[in-house]
């Protein structure tokens, strides 16, 4: 493992351009769970019931009370030393480029600013009778809130099962993968595409991989360097290292 970080280190010091990737694993030691371990988020819920436009269709109000739970659990946890090494590592490099699968805010909140949001934020909600998006925070919603526009029902503004992720992200988080030196990969399983195919493409592009899981992922076959142990830890090994 420390001939690892060490590794790790070696290659971002040689790097001018960063990208990074990650997924649920990073906010797991804040306390926010996991989408497919057991206990996960989907515990309890088939995921086309809640993060899907057909599970919407059926019973919007089951997928609000998921998600007013979700918002009310990002609310009530902080950053952990993972978000802070990666915020840390941002200032390190003149080009770096966070794209997070995430929709929790605690990448933001731990001070990293370029942040892409590939699967949405719940902090946002989206009419479904008109083009207004807002930024409701994280305070309580009503239980089916509405539109200040037009009063039309609003949904969590999050990017579900069989749903386009925004263009200018995606082709954002495509461009920093293609051209970047050294890829991180942190905490997710990387079985949910376009997301996933940032690893491939980061390693066509000539980036080297580094892999930040508890275990061994579908990303680990382009992983140059993997660190697996929790990110809260090995992330600051890197950086101290640096
Ligand atoms: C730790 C740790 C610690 C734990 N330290 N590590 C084939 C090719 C391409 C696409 C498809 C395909 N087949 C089907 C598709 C479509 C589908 C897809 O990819 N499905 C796959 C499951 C096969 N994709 C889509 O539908 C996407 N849209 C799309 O493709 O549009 C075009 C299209 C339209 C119509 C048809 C076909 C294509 C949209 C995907 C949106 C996903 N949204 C979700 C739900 C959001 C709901 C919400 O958050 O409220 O986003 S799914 C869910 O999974 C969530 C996550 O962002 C995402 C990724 O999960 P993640 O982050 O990897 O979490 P886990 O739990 O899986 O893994 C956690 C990891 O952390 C584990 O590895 C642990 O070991 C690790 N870990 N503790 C370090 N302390
Ligand atoms: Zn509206």
């Amino acid at each position: 493992m420390a001939d690892d970080t060490e590794r790790a280190a070696s290659l971002l010091r040689q790097a001018r351009r960063v990208c990074v990737l990650t997924g649920a694993g990073v906010s797991a030691e804040s306390g926010v769970p996991t989408f497919r371990a057991s206990d996960g988020l989907w515990e309890g819920h088939r995921i086309q019931d809640v993060a899907h436009p057909d599970g919407w269709a059926k019973n919007p109000q089951l997928v609000w009370d998921f998600y007013h739970a979700r918002r009310a659990k990002a609310g009530s946890v902080s950053p952990n030393p993972g978000h802070d090494a990666l915020a840390e590592l941002e200032k390190r490099f003149d080009s770096f480029t966070l794209a997070t699968q995430n929709v929790d805010g605690l990448h933001q909140r731990a001070g990293s600013r370029a942040v892409l949001e590939l699967h949405g934020s719940l902090r946002r909600t989206r009419c479904t009778g008109c083009i207004d998006v807002t930024d409701q925070g994280l305070d309580p919603l009503p239980a089916m809130p509405t539109c200040v526009m037009c009063g039309a029902v609003v949904r969590p503004d999050i990017v579900w099962f069989g749903e386009m992720l925004d263009e200018r992200v995606l082709k954002e988080a495509g461009r920093a993968a293609a051209t970047s030196d050294v890829f991180l990969v942190v905490g997710t399983s990387a079985v949910v595409f376009p997301a996933a195919g940032l690893v491939a493409l980061a390693a066509r592009g000539g980036a080297k991989v580094v892999e930040f899981n508890l275990t061994r992922t579908d990303a680990s076959e382009f992983a140059d360097v993997g660190l697996y142990g929790p990110s809260g830890q090995t992330l600051p090994a890197v950086l101290a290292a640096l």
